[in-house]
């Protein structure tokens, strides 16, 4: 593989667009509007109190912070102003190995943007996956070039332990098509073998924990922000190793919509990363507002499926928060004695009830 390079000219929008974002280039629908219409009165009333009020300051691109071995303790995160630039791109050499790539304004159309938040909305695709029962907090789907029509065949996937995700043809999203050769030749690869897969953070409490993209031999993981909020999402980078060394340093990235990001398999071994939740509205619910769209192209080992362990969903707004309720005689839905799976217990709330160890069973 040849290492990843931009070959477009520097231009000094690009530049000045990851911090000071220029307003032509920048998306205006931090909330898309399948999701506006979706609210539900007592969301709407929470925002109609809030929205005169709330100033929404942009967090620069780059934080990071250092460890320091003699205190033992981290330094206050500050903005970074690397000092790597090519082109229009920044690198940000990772001292434990690997580097990390943005760029800036890289999807800058605001059009196109918007025409695939469209698509996507309408695109029936979505399935959530489960990890140890529990519903992952977002939705997502896998695409790629040599997936068959018929969903059943084995097809091209990503098997990252806990999910199984079998990829859908490219063609069915006409944007992220558009987008792939764009993608692989700013990535420099001949093909994106596990395929470009496409997250939709519903709300403020849909994330990633800390993970790294270690499954498939992931060589390139770009992620291409297509929308996000006017705060925009924080990506947290931490070290692997639990033993910090002096001079270790994090990093919290903030892409903005059209911008986008590279990791390297080198970073993957060395660093994890997280996409970190928002604020809750006022109720606890998930901020739709909050939504954000990543279409990630992976590069690394090709495999094929047999099975998805995904469930389609075909509602895009924030789940619900999971509840906790009473326990007693009158609680809904609750069979004293019955038995429930885990599953069961986490979506009705009552794996948060003091008592339920006393006459549940868990499966
Ligand atoms: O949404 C993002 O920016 C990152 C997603 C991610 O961490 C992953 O798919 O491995």
């Amino acid at each position: 593989m040849k290492a990843p390079t931009s070959k477009k000219k520097p231009t000094k929008s690009a530049v000045i667009s990851c911090t000071k974002p220029a307003k032509k280039i920048r998306p205006t629908f931090s909330t898309p509007e399948s999701q506006v219409i979706s609210l539900t009165s007592k969301q709407k009333k929470s925002f109609a109190k809030k929205a005169p009020s709330v100033k929404v300051s942009q967090p620069p691109l780059v934080q990071r912070r250092q460890f320091d071995g003699n205190k033992g303790e981290w330094s206050p995160f500050r903005n970074f102003e690397p000092e790597t630039w090519q082109n229009d791109t920044i690198v940000i050499p990772l001292q434990r190995g690997g580097s990390l790539t943005l760029y800036p304004g890289w999807l800058s159309d605001e059009r196109e943007r918007r025409g695939l938040v469209r698509e996507l909305n309408k695109c029936d695709l979505f399935r959530v996956y489960q990890t140890q029962s529990t519903n992952q907090p977002r939705a997502q789907f896998l695409l790629h070039k040599q997936a068959h029509d018929v969903f059943e065949a084995p097809n091209p996937g990503y098997d990252y332990r806990v999910a199984k995700m079998k990829a859908f043809p490219l063609k069915r999203v006409k944007g992220v098509e558009q987008m792939w050769d764009r993608a692989l030749d700013t990535c420099q690869v001949d093909d994106f073998r596990i395929g470009a897969n496409v997250i939709y953070y519903r709300g403020s409490n849909d994330r990633i924990h800390y993970h790294a993209d270690d499954n498939q031999g992931e060589s390139v993981i770009f992620a291409v922000v297509v929308n996000t909020s006017r705060s925009r999402r924080c990506v947290s980078i931490k070290v692997k190793e639990k033993d910090l060394k002096d001079g270790d340093f994090e990093y919290k990235i903030f892409p903005g919509s059209g911008d986008a990001y590279l990791m390297d398999e080198l970073m993957q071994q060395n660093y994890t990363h997280a996409v970190l939740p928002e604020k809750n509205l006022e109720d606890g619910c998930s901020d739709p507002r909050e939504a954000r769209v990543v279409v990630i192209f992976r590069d690394g080992i090709q495999k094929m499926l047999k099975d998805d362990t995904g469930r389609p969903i075909y509602d895009l707004r924030p789940p619900p928060p999971l509840k906790a309720k009473p326990f007693g005689n009158c609680v809904e839905g609750l069979v004293e004695g019955k038995l429930y799976t885990r599953a069961e217990m986490i979506q009705n709330g009552y794996h948060l009830s003091v008592h339920y160890v006393s006459v549940l069973f868990c499966l």
